[in-house]
């Protein structure tokens, strides 16, 4: 979505792909928690029309709750995980969501609303909201993929709920990509080829308060040594080489933290491989089909992108690195807005806004590529940085402490440039991404650096 686009125009956008994804889910997935981090995606859609009715309707119109049940029940620090699958019919839920809507539209539209309000100028409570519900729908993407794989590793029942329909097993999905051009086997022990950055100084962040959050201000100018950065992200091809060769059990390629992680979690491959016929596959929406090769590796939690990394003697880049690889243009001593200029995204830059519903294979968006040549820094997966989510010189909570605060923890890591789930108003080299570094049910995957 193009941000020349109106503010209604971009609200209908996101929310008819809200409204899409909560369709793929019969009443029961509606309201179960599938995987202790996450609520049900009935809880999200809800959470999302409370968290707008809260900013627009009653902190800028000054209006009362349409409902104070709905905003206890949809308010995460009101109502723990475990009890977020009391929920309310579908229906009622999407009748509240087409209610707050209406009431938030009169209000755009009906001049009640002062574009001199320190929440509206810039229009920069909806930009917020838009990026908030384009979190969520990707949240909602991943459960949808743990509830296939939920099918695919269980027996079905005797008995099929409604809605419920055998999974096909090791069928290639009727919308798999078709298979990578340019076949390169198994990468060498020495990973990719990688791209030299030169020391020197690059602005990180930005100033632009309407289209970022908080996490992403203040802008300034950080000083970068040199280092050298893979020019794609690394990808199943090159994993597997780790898997098969015992990475996962050298101890030597894993810090104390992951070690003890991966002892416990008895964690052998990435969340989504199955060992089938001799080979892998991977399980998509649809299904499983054959591991594609030459897509990034996805569904890694930190630890095991850190131990890959160590492996090869490399180690996963800082998000300044990242950063300044993926939209600093060292000709011009100048940030681009995207890696390959302003033009928004589109298929030839990048695997965004889940158009084909999963990876594509690296090397398939060389227009996008940055002014140093790294290629997919935004979309197809999340990539792992080695920083720790903390605030920078500078940073200001806005428009709530609980946004951001709560997470400068040293327990979340970093994540850069989205994945084929993310929508366009998430989708930009400064947004900051973070979980905990076991998490590994986000799209997220990695490229390797090194210092030079
Ligand atoms: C930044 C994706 C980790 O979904 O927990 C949504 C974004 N914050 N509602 C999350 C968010 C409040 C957040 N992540
Ligand atoms: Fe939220």
């Amino acid at each position: 979505m193009s941000r020349v686009a109106s503010i209604p125009q971009q609200l209908q956008a996101a929310r008819d792909q809200t409204l899409r994804l909560c369709a793929r889910v019969n009443e029961v997935d509606f309201r179960r928690q599938v995987h202790r981090e996450f609520s049900p995606i009935g809880w999200h859609l809800g959470h999302i029309g409370v968290t707008e009715a809260y900013w627009v309707l009653q902190q800028c119109q000054g209006e009362p709750t349409l409902s104070a049940a709905y905003d206890r029940l949809f308010t995460p620090t009101d109502t723990p995980k475990p009890e977020r699958v009391h929920l309310p019919a579908r229906d009622e839920i999407l009748a509240y969501l087409g209610a707050v809507r209406e009431q938030v539209l009169n209000f755009l539209t009906d001049g009640g609303c002062d574009p001199g309000h320190p929440l509206l100028r810039d229009a920069r409570i909806f930009n917020m909201l838009l990026q908030h519900e384009e979190q969520h729908q990707e949240t909602m993407s991943l459960i949808l993929r743990l509830l296939t794989a939920e099918r695919y590793d269980s027996p079905p029942p005797a008995v099929l709920a409604e809605g419920w329909s055998r999974p096909e097993r090791n069928e290639r999905p009727p919308h798999s990509s078709p298979p990578p051009r340019g076949e390169r086997g198994i990468a060498p022990p020495s990973g990719q080829a990688m791209i030299a950055v030169p020391a020197g100084p690059f602005v990180m962040g930005s100033d632009d308060i309407a289209h970022t959050l908080d996490n992403e201000r203040p802008q300034q100018e950080v000083f970068v040594p040199a280092f050298l950065i893979d020019r794609h992200p690394v990808t199943n091809a090159e994993f597997l080489s780790f898997v098969a060769g015992g990475g996962y059990h050298q101890r030597s390629c894993w810090g104390a933290e992951g070690w003890r992680w991966r002892a416990h979690s008895e964690v052998e491959h990435p969340l989504y491989w199955r060992r089938h016929g001799g080979g892998w596959v991977e399980i998509g929406l649809y299904g499983s089909a054959p591991l594609p090769p030459h897509h990034p590796v996805q569904c890694v939690s930190w630890y095991e992108a850190d131990a890959y990394a160590r492996w090869l003697g490399k180690r996963l880049p800082s998000e300044e690195e990242w950063e300044k690889a993926a939209s600093w243009d060292p000709e011009r001593a100048e940030k681009r807005p995207y890696p390959w200029g302003g033009r928004e995204p589109d298929p030839s830059t990048c695997n965004c806004d889940a158009a084909g519903e999963g990876t594509t294979g690296v090397g398939q968006h060389a227009a996008g590529c940055s002014p140093y040549g790294c290629e997919d820094m935004l979309g197809n997966v999340w990539e792992w940085t080695a920083t720790w989510f903390q605030p920078y010189r500078g940073f200001a909570a806005f428009p709530y402490e609980g946004y951001s605060v709560p997470y400068f923890d040293r327990q979340h890591r970093v994540l850069r440039g989205g994945s084929w789930a993310t929508r366009r108003h998430v989708l930009r080299p400064t947004f900051r991404n973070w979980y905990q570094p076991w998490v590994r049910e986000i799209f997220a995957g990695f490229r390797c650096a090194k210092d030079l």
